[in-house]
């Protein structure tokens, strides 16, 4: 049976639909792959063969932590087993994964036209001799810039620099914004001698007092600059010795939003003095706000969200103060609300003047105005910025998208998800709150933390992998190629789950 998109494109073939959750003996093979989604050959449904972790993941995890702390690891996976929005374990259990790699897979596992990069003889020279690319790019690199990160840039943007991670990408997104406050300040005008030695002192004039206002719930890495306008849980940020910035209230607005109209829109004007009186309050002590960090969605502080009309006013409250606004879209970027990058719902008059990647992406790296691009070379470098064998991926992954209009796929398969969720919602009220997504990228709140651990405990046990993020929800984070099929599977979980968790 073949699938279609809303549009009509042929998405994949549905071969065969079997019983969704095998249990299976320890002895018994995987079942051989019978979709095929988007051109990726996936298992027809979850298999279970051990709790989670199995021993052999248990065995392993001990091994590790001999050498490391490895009070993190969740399960050691089979990657090479692993197929489109299935991960398997090493103990043989396959996963229907909603989480895929902290939202960092973007058209599943071993996909067929990511294989097929690495299998062409032309490109091994990539993998294998990695550039220090702003030094040494190799020949094919502007061409793979334009057919990769530029065929998909937020509209408006055309200067590109790729990075390693999110966190370094919002690292020098800050250093552009730096860099450019201080050439305007000097008016044309080269550095003095006192800045060129003041530097090397960390001191003023060279090292000079600028701040960036971000806000409360915010995160956007662990690297220091990144770390200094990330405020979403403390295991990121005890102990570290950040720079006293400007923070606003993130709004949490109340839902459904329909019915709390006029109570959000408060909540969001609330927000938006802050902003205004936060950088007054700065300016006025000498320590002048030049960047505002924000998430079009805030993902790891609890998938909060604000109305376009908010990042429309922010946008022009960081206009009339000269303040650069940096939408960090490592979380959101690469399709999964629906549109490529998320702050494509917002309307906004024109593009933000910063915006940086990475996870789906595969590459970090940001999108700049011309504006923010220094003048002198070797400002925003290191050694690899970046690496150009996930440029060469990216690349097959933009038109894998294009080829099965993923996009499509996302916003349908993201009101389905959505749709069950409400049902979801008004079948267990008082477990299942505050249903919100655009596109896939959704979430729900659950009374408590312990509620949700819980909640995703069980679906593990039932086959299906979810993540939490901020205080009690639970996110989705799957593929681009996750289909209505697989969001049956989770609803048939997780209606079990909260069933045995309600009574
Ligand atoms: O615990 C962690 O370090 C996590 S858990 C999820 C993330 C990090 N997300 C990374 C992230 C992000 O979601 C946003 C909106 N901005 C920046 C980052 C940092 O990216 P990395 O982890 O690549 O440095």
């Amino acid at each position: 049976m073949a699938i279609f998109s809303r549009s009509g494109v042929r998405l994949g073939n549905l071969i065969k639909k079997t019983s969704r959750l095998c249990y299976v003996s320890q002895h018994t093979a995987v079942n051989a792959p019978q979709y095929v989604t988007a051109g990726c050959e996936e298992p027809t449904g979850p298999i279970l063969r051990t709790s989670i972790p199995g021993p052999e993941s248990q065995k392993l995890t001990q091994e590790l932590d001999q050498i490391q702390n490895a009070g993190s690891v969740q399960f050691f996976v089979d990657y090479a087993k692993s197929q489109g929005n299935y991960i398997t374990d090493v103990d043989g259990n396959v996963l229907l994964d909603l989480f895929t790699q902290i939202a960092s897979i973007p058209i599943g596992y071993n996909h067929p036209n990511l294989l097929q990069v690495m299998s062409q003889p032309e490109n091994l020279s990539t993998f294998i001799n990695r550039p220090a690319l702003a030094v040494f790019p190799p020949k094919d690199w502007v061409r793979h810039l334009k057919n990769a990160l530029l065929s998909v840039a937020p509209p408006g943007m055309h200067q590109v620099q790729t990075m390693a991670c999110g966190a370094c990408s919002i690292e020098h997104g800050q250093k552009a914004m730096f860099i450019t406050h201080q050439r305007k300040k000097r008016g044309g005008l080269p550095p003095t001698q006192e800045e060129l030695t003041s530097c090397l002192y960390n001191k003023e004039p060279g090292c000079p007092d600028l701040t960036v206002l971000s806000f409360s719930g915010a995160f956007h890495g662990r690297t220091m600059g990144a770390l200094g306008i990330t405020h979403s849980k403390w295991i990121h940020k005890l102990d570290f010795p950040t720079p006293d910035w400007p923070m606003a209230t993130f709004p949490k607005l109340k839902y459904p939003l329909h019915e709390n109209e006029r109570e959000n829109m408060e909540i969001e004007n609330r927000s938006l003095d802050e902003v205004r009186e936060r950088i007054e309050e700065y300016n006025k002590r000498g320590r002048p706000v030049v960047g505002c960090c924000i998430e079009p969605i805030q993902a790891e502080g609890g998938d909060n969200f604000a109305s376009p009309r908010f990042f429309q006013e922010l946008q022009k409250i960081c206009k009339e103060n000269e303040v650069v606004l940096l939408m960090d879209e490592v979380q959101t970027g690469c399709g999964s609300t629906g549109k490529f990058w998320a702050h494509e719902h917002f309307d906004l008059p024109e593009a933000p003047d910063i915006v940086a990647f990475s996870k789906k992406m595969l590459t970090g790296g940001f999108y700049y105005k011309e504006d923010l691009r220094p003048k002198e070379a070797f400002r925003i470098f290191n050694t690899w910025v970046g690496d150009s064998s996930k440029v060469l991926l990216l690349e097959a992954v933009i038109n894998t998208i294009k080829k099965y209009n993923l996009l499509d796929n996302v916003k349908e398969t993201g009101q389905y998800l959505q749709n069950g969720l409400h049902e979801m919602e008004k079948k267990f009220p008082h477990c299942v709150s505050n249903v919100r997504g655009l596109g896939t990228f959704c979430s729900v709140d659950f009374p408590d933390a312990a509620f949700r651990d819980g909640v995703i405990m069980k679906l593990r046990n039932r086959g299906v992998h979810a993540g939490a993020c901020g205080d009690r929800s639970m996110r989705f984070r799957p593929t681009l190629i996750f289909q209505k099929h697989h969001a049956d599977i989770f609803f048939d979980a997780f209606e079990k789950t909260l069933q045995e968790s309600s009574q």
